[in-house]
């Protein structure tokens, strides 16, 4: 991997070159594209659609400059790189632009982006972690925001092993940062209007018990993958959804706990293709757009859970 980037940078280093994140960046794909523009000097940051908090943090403390990638002239760049995605239903802009590169650790399904160069490593915890060990330098700032990304896409380091460890206590130094000052970046202190989003989420759960799993599911108007998350600690699995009608679709966040053994992408891919959208993301954290409603999406995504989670059981036999 470390002699694809070498490549990629030969190539392409002093190259114009739009870096792009998914949209609603979380802070491993903005630490991830603010790492990558600070190596290569012609580049610059795109995002789209309103950041996470604690992306929205970093990108203040270190004066972090984004664009819209709709609003920039393709012949004046050179092409992209996309960071923590490979999916153009995360970044719908990036159609039509030429891929240098895709840095990205999450597992193939709902991967439709083509890149010259491709580093990616679906065993990475965070993509802050596999940049992280690509660059030749790292300096005081970027190894602050790299330390943030990997702690806020581990989880509290539950899908952690041995190298992510290593990298942070690395990127630690550093920065010159301890662990207590990094969380405030990497787990902040959520905004009055999320707490209220997420109550009501918890507010209006169902649930069932089947296939050896509680499975919670519910609507909110935002903050969805907080409230999947808040409710996947009670429950084994929860499936959260957002109607939005101006685009006509709903979004599903689905977390699970540790024990849960149907990997939530599976269902998200699946249930995304029934309804003419698309799914994916990782085994315990994954999300989807359908073009449906969001009582009807929910009851498929149960479904399909059920389904699956019966089918393994019946493996073991
Ligand atoms: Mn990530």
């Amino acid at each position: 991997m470390k002699n694809k980037f070498q490549d990629f940078f030969s190539k392409y280093g002093n190259s114009r070159i739009a870096i792009v994140t998914h949209n609603k960046a979380d802070a491993d794909s903005i630490s991830s594209a603010y790492a990558l523009n600070k190596i290569l000097p012609k580049s610059i940051i795109c995002t789209h659609e309103e950041m996470r908090l604690g992306a929205q943090m970093l990108a203040d403390k270190f004066s972090i400059e984004t664009h819209e990638l709709s609003s920039l002239k393709k012949e004046e760049f050179e092409g992209i790189v996309v960071v923590d995605t490979s999916a153009y239903t995360l970044v719908p802009e990036a159609a039509g632009w030429k891929i240098l590169a895709i840095i990205d650790h999450h597992r193939s399904d709902g991967r439709d982006m083509k890149g010259e160069f491709e580093i990616i490593e679906t065993s990475s915890p965070s993509a802050a972690e596999i940049i992280a060990n690509l660059l030749p330098e790292i300096d005081k700032e970027m190894a602050f925001a790299l330390s943030v990304g990997i702690i806020s896409d581990g989880a509290r380091f539950k899908s952690s092993r041995a190298g992510s460890f290593k990298t942070l206590a690395m990127l630690m130094e550093i920065a010159g940062a301890e662990y207590e000052e990094l969380l405030e970046y990497a787990e902040p202190e959520p905004r009055q209007e999320a707490k209220i989003a997420m109550l009501t989420a918890m507010k209006r759960v169902e649930f069932v018990y089947a296939a050896g799993y509680v499975i919670a599911t519910t609507e909110v108007g935002s903050n969805e993958s907080d409230a999947a998350s808040i409710i996947a600690d009670a429950a084994d699995v929860a499936f959260v959804a957002k109607w939005k009608n101006r685009e006509q679709e709903t979004r599903i966040s689905a977390r699970a706990r540790k024990s849960v053994k149907v990997p939530l992408n599976e269902v998200m891919g699946e249930v995304g293709k029934m309804f003419g959208g698309a799914g994916g993301g990782h085994p315990k954290a994954a999300g989807a757009a359908l073009k449906t409603h969001s009582d009807e999406a929910l009851k498929k995504c149960v479904e399909v859970f059920i389904e699956k989670a019966e089918k393994k059981e019946s493996e073991k036999i």
